[in-house]
């Protein structure tokens, strides 16, 4: 028998969802799961390079906290990053491309899978240091509070989602920006997703504290354990931490216990993990759940389903043959875009 943390149930009443949020939220979950698997395929067949990281098996964190946020709102990720941009509303043609290197991507093609970039959205990267977005993130955050409060933007009440892994935790940049975040009460949410593993290290191997949610504590902060495969636990927590954000409330530390259903690249083997740990996980396949949560309910047909699924698809494959179709950069705009234009 597999010794798991058990998942918590919700203490919140969850928030009830309409037909429409509720087939929302389930298209966003299946373009990411379908965007990367079309990923997996054109990696191993040497369409892109590098190391791709992918996010199957996460999606409802992704998901949970982004759709319940604004589309002015700031989103910071890591290299583990596609996901998190698509959500964010970059368009799947535009990071396919950057995927591909070609200067239709987000990041006009010098970014890559750990870079993906846009101003436009609101997307802060993709960063391929552990951790580094965790600052990134705090900036953003005390800009939006610096326009509001000491340059009298009213209009300034953006909120930051910043995304990182159980294994970022462990980086001194988390602790110093979570003081700096609730001594100035920024509007963020630290948004920990916690896959059990940082590439082959164990979390309870390496953490003393392996409730990472506790952490907010030392801090005044508010910490909140929330289960990661269920999309409407996600944005439930994530709407409460969204909305004492932005009324001046200060920032909320997240731990979505979560699990990738793949390895930590796809160059990783994925030899570590046991077959039963993850068939406990597969079980919880967060896009399965909520399907099956939407017929229960009647909010939607089992057709209903199948029809995104298609539609997403077809986004999907759109998004390859436009990555394939775009240019590459030309050698000659190689010194653009390294600093900014005026
Ligand atoms: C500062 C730094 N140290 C080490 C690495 C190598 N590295 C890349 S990913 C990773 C594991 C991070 O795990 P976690 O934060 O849990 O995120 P996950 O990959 O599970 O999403 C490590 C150690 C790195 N990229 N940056
Ligand atoms: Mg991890």
């Amino acid at each position: 028998m597999v010794q798991e943390r058990s998942l918590p149930s919700l203490s919140i009443p969850q928030t009830a969802i309409t037909r429409e949020q509720g087939l929302m939220l389930y298209e966003d979950m299946v373009l990411g799961r379908t965007f990367e698997d079309k990923c997996a395929e054109m990696y191993y067949r040497g369409r892109m390079f590098g190391f791709v990281h992918l996010y199957n098996g996460q999606e409802a964190v992704s998901t949970g906290v982004i759709k319940a946020m604004r589309p002015d709102d700031y989103v910071c990720s890591t290299y583990r990053d596609h996901v998190h941009a698509l959500s964010a509303g970059i368009p799947a043609r535009e990071v396919m491309a950057e995927l591909f290197g070609k200067a239709t991507g987000c990041s006009k093609g010098r970014g890559g899978s750990m870079h993906l970039f846009s101003a436009k959205h609101n997307f802060l990267g993709g960063f391929a240091f552990v951790a580094e977005g965790i600052p990134v993130a705090t900036g953003a955050a005390f800009q939006t509070l610096y326009r509001r409060q000491v340059m009298g933007d009213a209009k300034a009440d953006q909120v930051t989602a910043c995304f990182f892994g159980d294994g970022a935790s462990n980086n001194g940049q988390f602790f110093e920006c979570l003081n700096m975040a609730a001594l100035w009460k920024l509007p963020i949410l630290f948004v920990v997703e916690n896959n059990k593993w940082a590439i082959g290290m164990a979390h309870e191997r390496a953490s003393s504290e392996t409730e990472i949610y506790k952490k907010a504590k030392v801090f005044g902060m508010v910490g909140e354990e929330v289960d990661g495969m269920d999309v409407l636990a996600v944005r439930t927590v994530a709407e409460a931490a969204i909305a004492r954000a932005r009324a001046g409330e200060g920032p909320t530390l997240i731990e979505a216990l979560t699990y990738r259903f793949r390895g930590h690249s796809l160059a990783d083997p994925d030899e570590l993990r046991s077959k039963e740990e993850k068939e406990f996980w597969l079980k919880r396949d967060p896009i399965k759940k909520l399907g099956a949560y939407l017929v229960e309910q009647e909010l939607a047909t089992g057709e209903d389903l199948r029809a995104i699924e298609q539609k997403v698809q077809a986004i999907v494959e759109d998004a390859v043959t436009f990555a394939e179709q775009s240019p590459e950069p030309k050698p000659e705009e190689l010194y653009d875009y390294i600093f900014a234009d005026e």
